[in-house]
């Protein structure tokens, strides 16, 4: 989008900037101006830089901390440079393999699924740097919550606790909410283990971003048909 937009705005400007200083000059300037138009119609934009070279670009002006990143998910991503769903799931497993803290059955592919659904943005079917940065910044930090929220022995998280650890997570609901939560994320005991937990957020995440780009006007309501609504319900 980036090249595409720059370039159609440059050429914009440069057709407004002649025809404003083609006054005095009449005829000419405009018979100039007019084959600039045909040349930028006929424009054909090149597509947009191939991932790798973009990559480099973006390399050479990032924090330490961005750049390690990067070079992390070079090695998670393989040669696509995308994570897909097998991926997330092999990343997070390891993870949680090495925080023996965090208690969890593991992270089954079809809650990866669902996580790079809710976070593919361009509907690529996998994660991009830019969308997997995102999502594992928000793991980090519900991760810091969860061990924060997780008082007792079981090491999960409890129906009573859940409210406080959203609002830590960054999300208020009413109690209606929370129960329809510990109905789907929760064990038979109402507790929550570290998948559950993060999937949950994930999804509430994105649910949230997703209703805020549909309500561009911010009035808290939001308008869709039956195909818009099962294109966000069922990629999800
Ligand atoms: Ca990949
Ligand atoms: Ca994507």
């Amino acid at each position: 989008i980036g090249g595409g937009g720059g370039l159609a705005r440059g050429l914009g400007g440069l057709l407004a900037g002649g025809g404003q200083g083609g006054g005095n000059l009449g005829g000419l300037i405009g018979g100039l101006v007019n084959i600039i138009g045909e040349v930028a119609a006929q424009y054909t934009p090149q597509p947009p830089p191939p991932p790798r070279s973009h990559f480099m670009n973006v390399e050479a002006g990032e924090s330490e901390e961005v750049s390690q990143f990067r070079r992390l998910f070079v090695q998670l991503s393989g040669d696509d440079m995308e994570v897909c769903a097998t991926e997330l799931m092999n990343i997070l497993n390891k993870v949680v393999a090495r925080h023996k803290d965090l208690k969890t059955e593991g992270f089954t592919l079809d809650t990866c699924r669902s996580m790079v659904s809710v976070m593919d943005s361009d509907t690529t079917g996998k994660l991009d740097f830019e969308e997997f940065q995102y999502l594992w910044k928000n793991i980090k930090k519900w991760q810091c919550v969860y061990k924060e929220y997780e008082m007792d022995q079981s090491g999960t998280v409890g129906k009573a606790q859940l409210p406080d650890a959203f609002k830590a997570a960054g999300f208020q609901l009413s109690e209606q909410l929370y129960q329809m939560i510990i109905r789907r994320y929760a064990d038979e005991n109402e507790r929550m283990d570290f998948n559950n937990f993060i999937s949950c957020l994930v999804r509430l995440d994105g649910m949230f971003r997703a209703f805020k780009s549909l309500d561009q006007d911010g009035d808290g309501l939001v308008n869709m048909n039956i195909q818009e609504w099962l294109q966000l319900t069922m990629y999800s």
